[in-house]
């Protein structure tokens, strides 16, 4: 599979401004900071499609991207980068307007059919326990993956993903964005999801 094609299409603060929605979607979602954007750049090997920040919390913008993959009868969809929830540096204000933003985009809008959650894979919470069960009540798939695995020593990583597995209850793919560890099953995972409508 080869990624034949990758642009920005629009940012949204607002549902009023989402795109149609006429092509299936895949979000990326998780805390600010924990590697959404930059995930999004490596599954499309491109440096800065989806903006990495160096400083957390910046992103308050929903951006959508067209994808095109080859494939046999070849494939088209959307991927979603998510503002990050849970900074604290964020005034509660704002804190308290994305939270409904994200929650109604996610319940809403029939043309996503999953998403990707990522958590830091020396972390891990509450917020990320209540997310994998709100999904899966939304009827949407779920990927769930842990990021920056390149951050641990090889010896712990097994076990790091091994214990977000136990947290979770769900299966989690291992994954760092620096070195590309991980990307082919996240791809697989993501085409097996994108075809299926949300249930
Ligand atoms: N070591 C390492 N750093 C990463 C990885 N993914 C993201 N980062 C760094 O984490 C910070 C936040 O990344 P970003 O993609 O902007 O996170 P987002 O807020 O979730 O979109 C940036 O400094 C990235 O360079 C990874 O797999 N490994
Ligand atoms: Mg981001």
């Amino acid at each position: 599979m080869k990624v034949l094609q990758a642009e920005f299409v629009t940012s949204a603060t607002e549902p009023s401004q989402f795109p149609a929605g006429d092509l299936p979607e895949v979000a990326f979602a998780g805390r600010s900071n924990v590697g959404k954007s930059s995930l999004l750049n490596a599954l499309l090997g491109r440096k800065n499609l989806a903006r990495v920040s160096q400083t957390p919390g910046r992103t308050r913008l929903v951006n959508f991207f067209r994808v095109a993959v080859s494939d046999k009868k070849g494939a088209e969809f959307m991927f979603v980068d998510l503002p990050g929830y849970g900074y604290a540096k964020v005034s509660k204000a704002v804190q308290e307007q994305w939270g409904p933003m994200i929650e109604g985009y996610l319940a809403g809008r029939s043309a996503l059919r999953g998403v990707v959650l990522l958590t830091d894979v020396r972390r891990g919470e509450q917020d990320e326990i209540n997310l994998v069960r709100w999904i899966g009540e939304q009827g949407l798939g779920l990927i769930a993956v842990a990021t920056k695995i390149d951050k641990l020593p090889r010896g712990q990583r097994v076990r790091g993903i091994r214990d977000l597995e136990t947290l979770l209850d769900v299966p989690v793919i291992g994954c760092s964005a620096e070195t590309g560890e991980g990307m082919d099953e996240v791809w697989k995972a993501i085409r097996t999801l994108a075809p299926r409508p949300r249930g």
